[in-house]
């Protein structure tokens, strides 16, 4: 994979004039490498060690910032990567390590150990949000927005699609003491169904300041992205937690509906180790090429009812154990739902016109 070599030093230390002058060199070289570059020979591109090195942290119109030892710098990426014909709609993403060339020219991107994608707003291509990423902290609320345990779901098996670890964090618990009785019954039905799962859940509010310093805990030594429907308050989590000044608010931006917003993800340094990534709020959130065998996966507590069919879909097929399970109270209605719809949304029967609502909607 990547050779180790601490250019870091090699890139910084040397006098600038000489640096140039190598660098020129290298670069017709390099020019001559790059000619007739196909994705083929791309992936095969010799990393040069006067390169520099360092971690995407932000994504902006103006191009993408790479932090090298601390610095923090403007790069542009080389040509041949946008001709590359991949499903993927941004080929580098916020947590890319890359080696850039002295013309900052990102050149190089390293392997990477997970990544959280989902699909983008037109359905056709899948857009990554974080890679290398530690873990999803998936955020949720009960009331305002209300609890959506498919959204839960999908994040999930986006996070198992990824190599991330997913944790559950519902915000807003303060919400709670004045929330309807079915609110309520529903808050207390997905801890005792998701905690059953294996997920770590914690119930949190960035209002009254509950559980801040579990998350603190959670969150250090860590990469970890927030992800999850906005208004649920990720930033302000973030901001109670680290003293940060976040924007939040971000339902008022429906106002702006049509004007273009371009906030892409950041990764932040924690104080006290750790980075996190706070995502702007999706409304939707699609699997990337969601399969129906994922979602039947995914759910496998279902799986574990007996049914006349082995094939059995659980939708309205004769002898269904789980539907059974469901009449008798075995199996909880919430986790049902969420398979249906996401199994719904696996065979191509979500009806088109509200999915492509939802997601215009979506940013
Ligand atoms: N009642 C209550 N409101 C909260 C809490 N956390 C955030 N909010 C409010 O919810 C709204 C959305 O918060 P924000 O952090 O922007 O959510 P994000 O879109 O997920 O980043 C803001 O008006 C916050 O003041 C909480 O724990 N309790
Ligand atoms: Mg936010
Ligand atoms: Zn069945």
């Amino acid at each position: 994979m990547t050779r180790e070599y601490d250019f870091e030093e090699d890139f910084h230390g040397k006098d600038r004039k000489q640096w140039r002058k190598e660098r020129k060199q290298a670069q017709a070289t390099d020019r001559s490498k790059f000619k007739k570059t196909d994705v083929e020979k791309k992936t095969r591109i010799e990393i040069d060690p006067s390169w520099g090195r360092g971690r995407v942290v932000a994504i902006s119109g103006e191009g993408f910032w790479v932090d090298s030892n601390g610095t923090r710098i403007l790069c542009s990426l080389k040509g041949f990567f946008k001709k590359e014909k991949v499903e993927t709609k941004n080929i580098l993403a916020v947590g890319d390590l890359v080696r850039f060339t002295s013309e900052y020219a990102i050149a190089y991107i390293e392997d990477r150990y997970s990544f959280l994608a989902r699909t983008d707003i037109s359905g056709r291509k899948e857009q990554l949000i974080a890679v290398n990423i530690d873990q999803a902290i998936i955020a949720i609320s009960v009331v305002n927005p209300a609890l959506k345990p498919a959204l839960v779901d999908r994040y999930l098996i986006a996070a198992a699609k990824g190599n991330i670890q997913p944790i559950i964090v519902i915000n807003k618990t303060d919400l709670l003491e004045e929330a309807s009785v079915e609110e309520q019954d529903r808050y207390r039905e997905f801890l005792t169904e998701y905690e059953k799962l294996g997920i770590p859940i914690l119930s949190l509010s960035a209002e009254k300041l509950t559980g801040i310093d579990a998350l603190r805990s959670l969150l250090k030594d860590k990469a970890s992205v927030f992800s999850g429907q906005s208004g649920v308050g990720k930033s302000s989590l973030l901001n109670v937690a680290y003293g940060l000044k976040l924007k939040t608010g971000g339902l008022a931006h429906k106002t702006f509906k049509g004007t273009h917003t371009t906030t892409t993800a950041e990764l932040l340094s924690l104080p006290g180790g750790g980075y996190c990534v706070d995502t702007p709020g999706v409304r939707s959130f699609g699997v990337w090429k969601l399969k129906k065998e994922e979602v039947t996966g995914h759910f496998h507590d279902l799986a574990e009812q007996k049914c006349k069919f082995q094939d059995c879909q659980h939708i309205n097929e004769p002898d269904c154990g789980v539907l059974k399970a469901i009449e008798e109270g075995h199996i909880s209605k919430i986790r049902y739902e969420s398979y249906r719809t996401l199994l719904d949304e696996a065979i191509g029967r979500t009806d088109n016109r509200t999915k492509r609502k939802e997601k215009h909607e979506s940013d």
